[in-house]
């Protein structure tokens, strides 16, 4: 039986899509052993692990024993999850041994895009092929393995960037860090990243043909940059928990009349944004699930409700919305009947879960590559974006604005519609119950790895 290996890195952004396609993997008759740093940074994702693997006993746990985090303290300006990326990459040399000790010898290894850089001489010095799998969508991964060829360009003069025959990424959709003269985390993170990915064996994308036909088409046909191993659009990956979690307040709410309100699992707004928002769910008269988010790591987020948003608002908002400050399953809730839109930042595991599950999404990119997440979703039927918000923390969107977007959303029923012919075509690659795959992009290199061994 051939043996193949997942390296996620950190963050459920990252370990999310990890962990559906090892379950996707399941139903191949291939071993499958996934290598999870250790501790992971998150609360979150040591529960998912856990729970992961009490549901697919049959998947393999080794665990990669990070070096003690007092080894490298991160300045606190720095983004905690980078911080936790480098130390996994710090830690990476103890991969060695441990890729060579597993039986039988590994056919591949996939590993996370922001662990390429490390990792890529470890598995060329063991023969093991090495894919890539990139989290995000595979227009932002035009953007993240050609930025080191704009090294010599003073990207803040540009009014886009231009990639060969797509079109050119405007200014105000690239992440700001990407912008600075200064090295800063993001930029070594994509420049040292990007760069090494034409050595990989090939590059995984959570994405679909066709929604993203143009990127992968510029992908693989050397126009973005030369050299690239072939990238594989295996998407969309689908949600692999059971129903896990029931939610009582939101069984009672009828059928498409909630607005989900999440920006994911490491974004914290501030909290005059946070009050404006509540405001905006109130004003707008709709139904809302909103889970508020204080600091980037949930360990942290140690604050009740009341001390975030505010007494009065926390009372307020009891009459029309549910609010928490705790995990829950977004799986579960999207697929929830009574759920009927998503205002969201544009993670890409959630703009892939909202097509997976056909529910209309409002835009509401925070940083990093949400926008250009962001600039799918009106184009591919998804939702709206209203592009003239900015940045997370750049300007405050007042209570009004909020309303009236939410309004427009929730109140168009071709809108709807829309999402939910997005879904149907998210799941036209797929036989009904989701085993049985006709995706024959990730089934043709399941054949190479088990050809190969
Ligand atoms: N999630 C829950 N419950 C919560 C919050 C999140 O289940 O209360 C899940 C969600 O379903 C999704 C994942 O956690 O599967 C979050 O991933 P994503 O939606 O991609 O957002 P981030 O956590 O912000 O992910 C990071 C980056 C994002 C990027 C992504 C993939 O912030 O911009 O697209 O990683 O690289």
């Amino acid at each position: 039986m051939s043996h193949i290996a997942l390296l996620p890195s950190s963050g459920m952004g990252h370990l999310t899509p990890f962990i559906r396609l090892a379950a996707l993997l399941t139903v191949h008759n291939l071993k499958i052993t996934i290598i999870t740093p250790y501790p992971t940074l998150s609360l979150a994702e040591s529960q998912v692990l856990f729970n992961f693997f009490s549901t697919f006993p049959q998947i393999r746990q080794e665990k990669l024993h990070l070096l003690p985090l007092d080894n490298f303290s991160g300045n606190s300006e720095e983004d905690p999850f980078y911080c936790h990326i480098e130390v996994i990459r710090r830690s990476s040399h103890l991969l060695s041994s441990l890729l060579s000790s597993l039986s039988p010898p590994l056919a591949a290894l996939i590993t996370d895009m922001s662990l390429t850089a490390s990792v890529i001489p470890i598995t060329e010095a063991l023969n093991i092929p090495n894919y890539i799998f990139f989290s995000s969508s595979a227009k932002m991964l035009t953007l993240f393995i050609s930025f080191h060829t704009k090294a010599n360009t003073n990207l803040y003069e540009m009014d886009a960037l231009q990639i060969p025959t797509l079109e050119p990424i405007p200014k105000s959709w690239i992440p700001p860090p990407l912008l600075q003269d200064i090295d800063n985390q993001l930029k070594t993170y994509i420049t040292e990243n990007g760069k090494e990915m034409t050595k990989s064996d090939g590059i995984l994308v959570n994405t679909l043909e066709s929604i993203e036909q143009e990127s992968l088409a510029a992908l693989n046909g050397g126009k973005v940059i030369l050299g690239l191993p072939s990238v594989t659009a295996i998407g969309l990956l689908p949600p692999c928990f059971n129903k896990c979690q029931s939610l009582a307040w939101l069984d009672t709410q009828p059928i498409g009349s909630v607005l989900y309100v999440s920006f994911g699992s490491r974004t914290a707004m501030s909290r005059e944004q946070l009050k404006e928002l509540g405001d905006g769910l109130m004003r707008s008269g709709y139904r809302f699930l909103w889970v508020v988010k204080d600091k980037k790591v949930d360990r942290e987020d140690d604050k009740d409700l009341e001390d975030i948003i505010g007494n009065e608002l926390t009372e307020s908002v009891k009459e029309r919305g549910l609010v928490v400050k705790h995990w829950l399953n977004q799986e579960n809730i999207l697929s929830h009947p009574a759920v009927g839109g998503f205002l969201s930042h544009c993670g890409w595991n959630s703009l892939t879960e909202a097509m997976w599950l056909g529910v209309r999404v409002l835009a509401w990119p925070q940083h990093g590559d949400q926008k250009i997440n962001a600039s799918l979703v009106e184009r591919i039927g998804l939702g709206i974006w209203e592009s003239s918000w900015g940045w997370g923390g750049e300007d405050i969107v007042k209570g009004q604005q909020i309303a009236e977007k939410v309004s427009e959303l929730m109140g168009n029923e071709l809108l709807r519609m829309k999402a939910v012919s997005v879904r149907e075509k998210a799941r036209a690659g797929m036989e009904l119950g989701g085993t049985s795959m006709k995706m024959k992009a990730l089934a043709k290199l399941i054949e190479t790895w088990k050809k190969d061994n």
